[in-house]
């Protein structure tokens, strides 16, 4: 059985930050998981050297379950996002050194294929309409067949989703967070116009989805689901904060929009009462920041079982290693979704090869033994880490709002 002999926390910005742990093991074989928690990184950095790492060593390295349990049950202080980050990257440090070991491309140990490849969205954006629906069509044209829309709202200088950057979005964008403003009123009145001319220009064979990102009560959420339902959105995401999971009750009750929420989720706790009361149709959780491909099976099993489907967050802030982690997830799963992929930078694909590649709206994982995914540490050595900070928002009157 290979033994854990050695455990590396390695920090690296080509363009943005990225925390990865590496796991050697006595049998010439290592393993790599991503830690990255945007705007928190060293915060998960810190738990994984100071408080994990010494626990690994000499550890048997095939007991990918017992050490799960080890380190969720054992730290006495259960989830969050810190805690569950760090041990979805030990995780998937595991998994990558088990399929590694057996000489199979990991999708293989969870079961194998259930698809052919895993259904991505893109990210489409544009401070007008036209600019979005414009940049849809490049998405279409290069082959995608779902498409996120984010759209300025009139009246705003900034809108949450609407990138400088056209093919490489990245929100945090400052040494210290850049304040933006928010109005619900203005983003309610333009948001249906948004899908209402995309659905003219674009048809109805393409899947459109849009993300909301936290910012309405629920009877706000409940009035602009409906006003969407005319065309037939793939999914509204993050309609409400999902701390109060009924708050999806009233949603639900005012309209058929399909509804996902899972982004900041770090266990099948947040997700228990969504998915048991059938008040979502998917779930965002993902592979880093809910605990690891070990918890990830038990929330898509729990989420089967009541026909909600997956839609794992693809946001640039998770490296190659969580998306290669969650194409092989999402291949061997009987309810994959969606994935979410936002395009990482040339250096951050020069720090992380890969072996998953982009065709006809799919991307597939690879056959390489294990993840599949790598880190060039001489290339991320080039890079040091630099703080980096998401946005807050504030309302007119000046009150924080939620980001
Ligand atoms: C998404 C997200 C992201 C997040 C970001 C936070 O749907 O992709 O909302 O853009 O804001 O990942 O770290
Ligand atoms: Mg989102």
């Amino acid at each position: 059985m290979p033994k854990i002999t050695a455990a590396r926390v390695i920090t690296t910005c080509p363009g943005r930050n990225f925390v990865t742990l590496k796991i050697e093991t006595d049998a010439g074989v290592y393993g790599v998981g991503d830690a990255t928690l945007n705007g928190r990184e060293l915060a998960v950095a810190s738990y994984l050297e100071d408080h994990v790492v010494p626990c690994l060593i000499g550890r048997d390295a095939h007991r990918i379950e017992d050490t799960w349990q080890y380190l969720y049950r054992g730290a006495y202080w259960r989830r969050g996002p810190v805690t569950m980050s760090a041990i979805a990257a030990v995780d998937m440090a595991l998994w990558d050194i088990k399929a590694k070991v057996a000489g199979l491309p990991l999708y293989q140990l969870l079961g194998g294929a259930c698809r052919q490849g895993c259904m991505v969205y893109g990210h489409a954006n544009g401070e007008t309409i036209e600019e979005t629906l414009q940049e849809a069509e490049r998405y279409i044209e290069q082959g995608y067949r779902a498409v996120r829309l984010q759209s300025g709202v009139p009246g705003l200088k900034s809108t949450y989703g609407v990138s400088k950057d056209k093919d490489f979005y990245e929100p945090a964008d400052a040494d210290l967070p850049t304040e933006n403003l928010w109005s619900t009123e203005k983003y309610l009145r333009s948001a249906p116009e948004l899908f209402a001319a995309a659905r003219e220009r674009l048809g109805w064979d393409v899947h459109l989805l849009h993300d909301a990102h936290h910012r309405m009560t629920p009877i706000e959420a409940a009035r602009l689901a409906k006003d969407l339902e005319p065309y037939r959105l793939f999914w509204l995401e993050d309609a409400v904060p999902a701390e109060n999971q009924e708050s999806f009750r009233p949603i639900r009750q005012h309209s058929t929009t399909p509804l996902a929420v899972g982004e900041v989720f770090n266990s099948i706790w947040d997700c228990k009462q969504l998915i048991e009361e059938q008040l979502i149709d998917y779930i965002r959780a993902t592979v880093l920041h809910a605990g690891g491909i070990t918890q990830m099976r038990r929330i898509a099993s729990l989420a089967d079982l009541y026909r909600v489907r997956t839609g794992c967050h693809g946001a640039t802030d998770l490296s190659p290693i969580t998306m290669s982690a969650a194409l092989h997830f999402g291949l061997s799963i009987p309810n994959f979704g969606i994935q979410e992929y936002m395009r990482h930078t040339d250096d951050t694909n020069t720090v992380f090869p890969h072996g998953y590649r982009f065709s006809d709206g799919y991307l597939r994982p690879g056959e390489q033994p294990g993840l599949g995914v790598d880190i060039d540490e001489d290339a991320a050595e080039q890079f040091p880490y630099r703080r980096a900070y998401l946005p807050v928002n504030r309302l007119q009157d000046g009150s924080m709002h939620d980001w």
